[in-house]
């Protein structure tokens, strides 16, 4: 397995709208396997193709403590419901900036698991939190287009010092 390399914020490549994966096959299983080694690496509770520049429906998740307990989402397919939530949210392609993002409470989830079964799923809590945050990446979304213009820029700004410096 390897560990991928996670783009960052203002990166364009971020924006790309993820193509749905057409047969769940050996390569999948291995770009499953190396973006797990990647989320627990981070560490972080999701990650989706898109921040590895695979632009693929494909996204893996472990809100476990342990970080035993993987769940691959492949194709999903979302739909949200109930009462609107602010949660604080990060995210490992903006690193080092935590702020609150508004969301509907439960989703339910449809999507095919790493044998290429479907299987669907109706959560809440962080579980929702992070599985509406991965959707988005795959749309080409970022929390940080749910906060003011003012702040993103900020944050843009703020990411591109520090990576000039790093450079
Ligand atoms: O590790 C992550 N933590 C997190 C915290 C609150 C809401 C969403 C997230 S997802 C993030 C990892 C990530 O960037 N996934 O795309
Ligand atoms: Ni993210």
């Amino acid at each position: 397995m390897t560990i991928l390399n996670v783009i960052s914020f203002p990166d364009p490549r971020l924006r790309t709208k993820a193509a749905p994966v057409a047969a769940v096959d050996a390569a999948i299983d291995q770009l499953v396997g190396d973006m797990l080694e990647t989320l627990y690496q981070a560490p972080g509770i999701g990650l989706a193709a898109t921040q590895v520049n695979v632009h693929k429906r494909v996204i893996v998740i472990d809100i476990s403590k342990d970080g035993d307990d993987p769940l691959v989402l492949i194709n999903p397919q979302l739909e949200v419901s109930g009462e609107l939530l602010e949660t604080q949210e990060g995210c490992l392609s903006v690193p080092g900036f935590y702020e609150p993002v508004t969301r509907r409470e439960h989703t339910h989830v449809q999507a095919l698991d790493r044998q290429g079964k479907p299987f669907a799923m109706d959560v809440d809590g962080l579980l929702s939190v992070c599985i509406q945050h991965e959707c988005d990446h795959l749309q080409g979304k970022l929390f940080v287009d749910y906060l003011s213009s003012l702040k993103r820029s900020r944050i843009q700004k703020k990411l591109l010092k520090s990576r000039r410096a790093a450079a």
